[in-house]
């Protein structure tokens, strides 16, 4: 069983309570099934600021998220206009190797970009 999962107990109900000596329910608890349970996912944001080219949040976006030269111009423009996006959502260590991944390099190129994740 995964951290995803819980066990549950189910009654088995193909055909209604059956007639046995003594009155009571025969299939009640026979099986279990593991309930799976969808992973938590992240939302990955990005924030504005005073000091990081526009350009290099393009670059950022296009390297780390996929996205076309376009695309990333686009939602650079509504993170310096609104002062954060989501660009992306992600289960929780994808999230965590995107901020990390944007951190540095941002670090590397000492622009003060801040990137962050939040639970969905
Ligand atoms: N506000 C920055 C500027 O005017 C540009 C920018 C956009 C910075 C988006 C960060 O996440 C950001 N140079």
């Amino acid at each position: 069983m995964t951290q995803f999962e819980a066990k549950t107990w189910i009654m088995s109900s193909e055909d209604g309570p059956d007639q046995v000596p003594g009155g009571g329910d025969a299939d009640t608890i026979l099986e279990t099934r593991e309930k799976t349970k969808r992973p938590p996912l992240y939302k990955v944001m990005i924030l504005n600021d005073d000091y990081t080219p526009m350009e290099f949040v393009v670059m950022v976006l296009e390297r780390f998220f996929g996205m076309t030269h376009a695309q990333a111009f686009e939602l650079m423009l509504t993170v310096h206009k609104k002062g954060l996006a989501v660009v992306g959502v992600f289960s929780n260590e994808i999230a965590e190797t995107k901020v990390a991944q944007v951190m540095d390099f941002a670090r590397r190129h000492q622009h003060p970009l801040q990137c962050t994740m939040e639970k969905e």
